[in-house]
């Protein structure tokens, strides 16, 4: 395939909550999306997950918009590939880092290859399932009885993981008071965003008492060696987000012993390619991986959904349906949930139409590459 166009857009979606998490907070998203157009007429949308602030990762919707524009874009034009997995070469070659830049650009690919074959996202990749469980992540909150009213309602609704998000001062006291409100039963994990340090062991510690399914990064993003000894220390499982970047530090994970699951996010690690090679990496290492998310539109969802059909994907990812983030989403159909599952798309390609008027009227900026 060789690619001709790519149309970037940024749109501006306001949630319908405020997020919060330890490292900030984000009540309108600021999206870029790619519609990426190869010479025989074949054409996806893919989302870039990177953020408003560079407080998850460097990149945000600036920097990803920049290395769309000057560096990614101009070299997918000029290569004629033989499949999407030979894309990653191309866009990263003299490029680092800028991985949820280069994703966008990746998955856009998988796409239009699904479209090519006229087969679904899943079974391009070999996907295994017809539904993913479905976990929900839910921020900060004022006090631990707002955080008890919240994770009530996402048991209730079916949700079969409940993310609570942490920070040092709202911890201990949150998560006990969750887990006495919803029973020794309720699918409980708690994410600190890199919020602690080694003075905290202790109170990270604690947290091995309320029987959490896993602890997500806890330390700062580069740090493997000090969640090696936090993990040596705690006998709930850790599970790493922003420090696996890569199937080399999934590779260097499991050597140190950093954690024992790993939350993969196609954008962060650079698109579908890595990710099936984490995803296959954890496999031959009995290390469950699940989806995470990142407030995606519908759009990097359908992404998200395909990939955690995936048979390693153990365990429910924060793949939530359209309604938990959005008035309304700008696909079609949106995304729902059904006893605590979403249905993988048997249609060919992602499985959702762009919703084309919807997007033009969220549009805020609009750029084309090639023709
Ligand atoms: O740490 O998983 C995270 C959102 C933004 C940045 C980081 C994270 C998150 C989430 C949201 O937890 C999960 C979702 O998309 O529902
Ligand atoms: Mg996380």
């Amino acid at each position: 395939m060789r690619v001709n166009s790519i149309e970037l857009r940024e749109i501006r979606l306001p949630l319908r909550e405020p997020f919060r998490i330890s490292s900030g907070v984000v009540e309108h998203r600021r999206i870029l999306l790619a519609r990426v157009r190869d010479a025989d007429g074949f054409e996806a949308w893919s989302e870039c997950v990177a953020g408003e602030h560079p407080n998850y990762s460097p990149e945000t919707t600036d920097t990803a918009w920049l290395a769309l524009r000057e560096w990614f874009g101009p070299r997918l034009l000029g290569a004629e590939l033989a499949h999407p997995r030979d894309a990653d070469a191309v866009l990263s070659d003299g490029v680092r880092g800028h991985r949820m830049a280069r994703a966008t650009l990746e998955m856009a690919l998988w796409s239009i290859e699904a479209e090519r074959r006229d087969t679904s996202l899943s079974k391009l990749i070999g996907g295994a399932r017809t539904h993913v469980d479905v976990g929900i992540s839910i921020g900060i909150q004022q006090s631990p009885a707002a955080l008890v009213q919240r994770a009530r309602a996402a048991l209730d609704a079916g949700y079969r993981k409940i993310k609570l998000k942490i920070e040092p001062g709202s911890d201990i006291e949150f998560v006990r008071a969750v887990r006495d409100a919803l029973g020794p039963d309720a699918p409980l994990m708690a994410d600190a965003n890199n919020a602690y340090g080694e003075a905290d062991f202790d109170v990270l510690a604690e947290l091995d008492a309320f029987g959490l399914l896993m602890i997500e990064q806890p330390l700062e993003h580069e740090d493997l060696v000090r969640h090696a000894a936090l993990q040596r220390r705690l006998r709930t499982p850790m599970c790493l987000d922003e420090s696996i970047t890569s199937v080399a530090r999934a590779r260097d994970m499991i050597e140190l012993g950093s954690g024992r699951i790993i939350n993969i996010k196609p954008g962060r690690v650079g698109g579908f390619a890595e990710s099936i090679a984490i995803h296959d990496l954890c496999a031959r290492h009995d290390v469950p991986v699940w989806c995470g998310g990142m407030l995606e539109s519908g759009i990097g969802r359908a992404y998200n959904v395909a990939l955690a059909s995936l048979p390693n994907f153990s365990m429910p990812g924060d793949i939530s349906p359209s309604a938990r983030y959005w008035e309304r989403d700008i696909v079609v159909p949106e995304w729902t949930m059904t006893d605590g599952r979403i249905a993988v798309p048997q249609s060919p390609g992602v499985g959702v139409t762009p919703d084309l008027d919807r997007i033009d009227a969220l549009t805020v900026r609009l750029e084309t590459i090639g023709r």
